[in-house]
């Protein structure tokens, strides 16, 4: 695991200063010998098909941009976990990679395996669906594996109600069968939500908060995410390549922080981007360098914000031939 995995990051909406980090032993957690009845707290597994739209729910129930969002499928490659802390209540999510068929090669068995791997002890697994889109083979996977769940709670979204319904009832017609065929099927519950439009969005954090178990709280309540910040860094910058760059090239392109210099007002980051071919660099970087000019400046902006400090950002554009079948480099992303 990733070196730093055990300095927390702690961000609120108003931005503490960036020194301001648990680290080791957090003494200001609070303790499991003394649990307090009133608490409750828990874990949520968020799973489902690539561009579901799970993290884009996971940053509008928090309230904060802890995890990044493209329209390419697989943008959330390592699971990132964000808490919801409220009064006497937290939740703590685990945003998971899409599970998607075209599982050869190496990254992609290796984010297969962390979406499956969420849902092993939690309180409550989420399945997103996106009802405006086709029917997808990875939703019946999960709808097959969650029929022989006995223990957890299970809660079926039907996300992007904005849109046009295209799958809704599709999918629960598909549950309702795939439940016929186990004995004893699990309880469902369903909701419709439009994670962008925050639609339905606060009848289902209620829902979750009170269905966590009684437990005391299992993080600081100002923390909103336990995700390294280098790795958090490089997801940052890596979502302005994916919302630019387009088809295959963004599942070629991986963003490592090699230094990060924190000052009290400012910090230097120098980030590598990694393709996997020597062709893939001058995409990257663009004519006259635009598309890296332009990712430099919306990754400085965006990080200004989240982090309330100047940023001097540094990218360097590396080929490092199939990194992504590397299991090293694999395993320094967070990604093995
Ligand atoms: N119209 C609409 N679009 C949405 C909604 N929720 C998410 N999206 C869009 O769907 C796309 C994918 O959203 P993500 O949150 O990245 O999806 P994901 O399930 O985390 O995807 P992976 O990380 O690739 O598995 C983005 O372009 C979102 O803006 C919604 O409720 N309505
Ligand atoms: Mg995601």
């Amino acid at each position: 695991m990733y070196k730093e995995a055990i300095t927390f990051s702690v961000r609120t909406k108003a931005c503490l200063p960036p020194s301001f980090r648990y680290k080791g032993n957090m003494t200001d957690a609070p303790s499991i010998d003394s649990p307090s009845l009133n608490t409750r707290a828990g874990m949520v597994a968020v799973v489902g098909a690539a561009n579901a739209g799970k993290s884009s729910l996971i940053n509008q129930l928090t309230g904060e941009k802890v995890s990044i969002v493209s329209p390419v499928a697989q943008t959330t490659r390592n699971v990132v976990r964000a808490i919801l802390t409220e009064k006497d209540k937290q939740v703590v999510f685990l945003d998971t990679p899409g599970v998607h068929r075209t599982g050869k090669k190496q990254l992609n068995q290796h984010m297969n395996k962390m979406a499956r791997g969420s849902t092993e002890g939690v309180d409550v697994v989420m399945l997103v669906m996106d009802r405006a889109a086709k029917p997808s083979l990875e939703v019946n996977g999960w709808m097959r594996r969650l029929a022989e769940e006995k223990e957890t709670q299970l809660l079926f979204l039907l996300n992007k109600c904005d849109k046009d319904d295209r799958s809704g009832q599709f999918f629960k017609d598909q549950w309702a069968e795939i439940s016929a065929e186990v004995e004893d099927p699990p309880h469902i519950t369903w909701m419709e939500v439009s994670a962008n439009l925050g639609l339905n969005v606060d009848t289902l954090r209620e829902w979750l908060l009170n269905a966590m178990p009684l437990s005391p709280l299992l993080f600081p309540e100002d923390m909103v995410s336990d995700f390294p910040r280098k790795l958090a860094i490089g997801d940052f910058i890596r979502e302005k390549f994916l919302t630019r760059l387009r088809e295959e090239l963004p599942h070629s392109i991986a963003v490592w922080v090699e230094t990060l210099e924190e000052t009290d007002n400012k910090w230097k980051i120098e980030a590598h981007v990694l393709v996997r071919q020597n062709s893939q660099k001058g995409m990257v970087i663009g004519n006259k360098g635009r598309v890296l000019k332009a990712v430099r400046g919306e990754a400085a902006t965006e990080l200004h914000e989240i982090y309330g400090v100047r940023i001097d950002l540094r990218l360097i554009v590396k080929v490092e031939k199939d990194w992504d079948k590397n299991f090293w480099i694999l395993r320094k992303l967070g990604y093995a």
